[in-house]
């Protein structure tokens, strides 16, 4: 993970290296502690940038208009936003040791209990690095 969070004025990172996935990430955030848990289960090869959610770089709005994290960014410019999607897109995109299940009903239920999870609010912080 990097040291430091990037603020407003920061360069954009470059390209994403071939073989590797890049998460755009806070710390202290529980959405995208949901993407890191995936990324760790699966053993992806992965690098982390993490945002200053207080003083946001510009370019920072290039890869989600929401300004949030999570943000999963690939080597072919994939952007990938909202924590539960990004968890689907890791799985479909690296299938060995599944986590969710390919029933679709059991998918659904899976689903369910995420947004009943989702209701609880949890409280955090938002630091910059
Ligand atoms: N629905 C989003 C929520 C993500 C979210 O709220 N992220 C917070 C950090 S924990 C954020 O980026 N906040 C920045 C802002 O609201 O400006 C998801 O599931 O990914």
């Amino acid at each position: 993970m990097s040291a430091k969070a990037m603020s407003k004025g920061s360069p954009a990172p470059g390209p994403v290296p071939a073989g590797m996935i890049r998460l755009y990430s806070m710390r202290f955030c529980p959405f995208a502690q949901r993407a890191r848990l995936v990324l760790e289960a699966k053993k992806i090869k992965h690098e982390t940038v993490n945002i200053n959610l207080l003083n946001k770089p510009d370019w920072f709005f290039e890869k989600n208009p929401l300004g949030m994290v999570p943000i999963l960014e690939t080597c072919k410019n994939e952007l990938v936003y909202e924590s539960p999607i990004t968890c689907e897109f890791l799985d479909d995109t690296y299938p060995a040791k599944r986590l969710l299940p390919t029933d679709p009903y059991e998918k659904a239920k899976q689903k369910m209990l995420l947004e009943q999870f989702s209701k609880v609010n949890g409280e955090y912080m938002f630091l910059s690095d």
